[in-house]
């Protein structure tokens, strides 16, 4: 079948190479979608503290790198119950939190030091 010499070490490389390709952990990675967003610390009309934006909308699979910025000048904090998230962040301080999104759905955010709050939602489409 092979006529030539070296025939067996080419044929061996493509092979090399196809399984080196196709076996690359990068492809996976590539799946994965990072967002970058900040929230922050606001005070609306009605001269109640919320966190900006009010709505988040991600996509089932995203991965969140998800700022916390707490411009106000006491203490608040950020929760989502469903996805078991709970953090405080001391008044002019950020924090970072990730957030992977695995089911679709709405989850309300709110600050547990404050839940008279206005809260925000995240919806995972
Ligand atoms: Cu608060």
């Amino acid at each position: 079948m092979c006529k030539y010499p070296g025939c067996v070490s080419r044929y061996s490389a493509v092979v090399f190479i196809l399984l080196a390709v196709l076996s690359t952990p990068v492809w996976a990675e590539e799946m994965e979608v990072l967002q970058e967003v900040t929230l922050t610390t606001s005070v609306n009309s009605e001269k109640v503290n919320v966190w900006l934006p009010a709505t988040l909308m991600f996509h089932k699979g995203d991965k969140v790198n998800l700022t916390l910025k707490n411009v106000a000048t006491k203490d608040h904090g950020f929760a989502i119950d469903a996805l078991h998230i709970q953090e405080i962040i001391p008044m002019d301080q950020s924090k970072e939190i990730v957030i992977e999104v695995t089911e679709v759905g709405t989850f309300p955010y709110y600050c547990p030091l404050h839940p008279a709050h206005v809260g925000g939602q995240l919806i995972i489409q």
